[in-house]
């Protein structure tokens, strides 16, 4: 593997493809911290096996696991998902994964952006993040791809959509926030996911959803279902706080054009109601002297929009709630190839995400 430096990704000619595209495989890390999964993670570890397994219907997926854990993740998972240790601080695929950036010619690279677990000592959601950054170049070396560094930039990959063909999601709240790059100016972050994801249109979304411990990351709020079209995370219920954030969103989604011209065709994905964290999971928690402790009642990030797209499947959360299944139906319309598999995710909200965050998927080379 090579630490590539003094390139971008878009000088050589690489960008980052759309989710919808082919993959060779998926990464998830085992989970494991008492702090963040409940009782100790046994039901989170049986939630991320169900999703490993659903994504490994249709790619090869990859299970990071610690050298504590290590024995258990073989055991639940089955012979075909890879199960491999690798230190780490806590679950988060999505954001300390890898971004992966590809060419014309089909090379997959990998990017290393600076992990400082959602706000450094800002308002960051635990300390140390050390094993999370290292993961990126580790991943890279497993899979055998040439890696950017651009560790001087601080950045999750739940903080970011894109749509293979020039434009990228992000939200202000999360990149603009004090805990992230706070020396640059919008325009100097904008110029940095050019270079680096190669793309050309950032749209802005003001905010993301109510609660959001990652300071509203976008993936949880507004996700490219297809080039020129959007799902957006939407309550009709006008005395819920998420409803002005997310009228906001699409005011800014209905004004936009993408990096093609088009005008973003916006799909509303209902929102369960409000769901919130119970005493008894609460005392399952144990303490963390640096993360901010859940209180009884404390609303949690819950939407639909959280999903991972797989080669031929859609892997959703679901929240035993009767939006359930309507936001099941949106999402199938809109992937009428793919079955969309809808799991029960309540153990993997507990630990602040949800199915996209907990996963990353590799492009494939071709
Ligand atoms: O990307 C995410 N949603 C991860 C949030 C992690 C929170 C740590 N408790």
């Amino acid at each position: 593997m090579r630490i590539i430096k003094g390139t971008t990704p878009k000088q050589d000619g690489f960008c980052m493809p759309a989710e919808y595209e082919p993959h060779e495989g998926c990464i998830l890390i085992f989970p494991e911290r008492s702090d963040s999964w409940q009782y100790g993670g046994y039901a989170a570890r049986k939630a991320f096996v169900q999703v490993a397994e659903a994504i490994a219907r249709s790619e090869k997926v990859t299970v990071c696991a610690s050298a504590k854990q290590y024995d258990n993740a073989r055991a639940l998972l089955p012979e075909h998902i890879r199960v491999v240790e690798m230190s780490s601080n806590d679950s988060w695929a999505r954001d300390y994964a890898p971004t992966f950036v590809k060419n014309q010619a089909g090379e997959v690279r990998g990017v290393d952006w600076g992990f400082n677990a959602w706000g450094g000592l800002y308002d960051g959601l635990y300390f140390p993040w050390d094993m999370d950054n290292a993961m990126a170049r580790k991943l890279c070396d497993l899979f055998s791809k040439d890696i950017y560094n651009k560790r001087d930039f601080i950045l999750e990959g739940g903080s970011i959509h894109v749509d293979g063909e020039g434009t990228c999601l992000v939200t202000e709240n999360c990149l603009l926030s004090p805990g992230r790059n706070p020396q640059m100016t919008r325009e100097e972050i904008e110029e940095t996911l050019r270079e680096y994801l190669g793309v050309s249109t950032i749209v802005w979304l003001p905010c993301g959803i109510y609660n959001d411990e990652t300071n509203e990351h976008v993936d949880n709020i507004c996700a490219f279902t297809a080039p020129g079209e959007v799902v957006l995370a939407w309550t009709e219920d006008e005395t819920d706080p998420q409803y002005a954030m997310s009228r906001a969103c699409m005011d800014v989604l209905e004004q936009t054009a993408d990096a093609k011209g088009r005008k973003l065709k916006v799909h509303k994905l209902p929102l369960p109601k409000p769901v919130t964290i119970t005493e008894d999971e609460c005392e399952g928690l144990d303490a963390c002297h640096d993360e901010p402790t859940r209180t009884p009642g404390e609303r949690l990030a819950a939407s639909y929009v959280n999903f991972y797209i797989a080669n031929e499947n859609i892997i959703m959360p679901g929240f035993g709630d009767p939006a359930d299944a309507q936001a099941k139906e949106v999402l199938q319309g809109l992937f009428p190839d793919r079955e969309v598999v809808q799991i029960y995710a309540r153990d993997i909200l507990i630990g602040g995400g949800n199915i996209h965050c907990i996963t990353q998927q590799i492009p494939a080379s071709m």
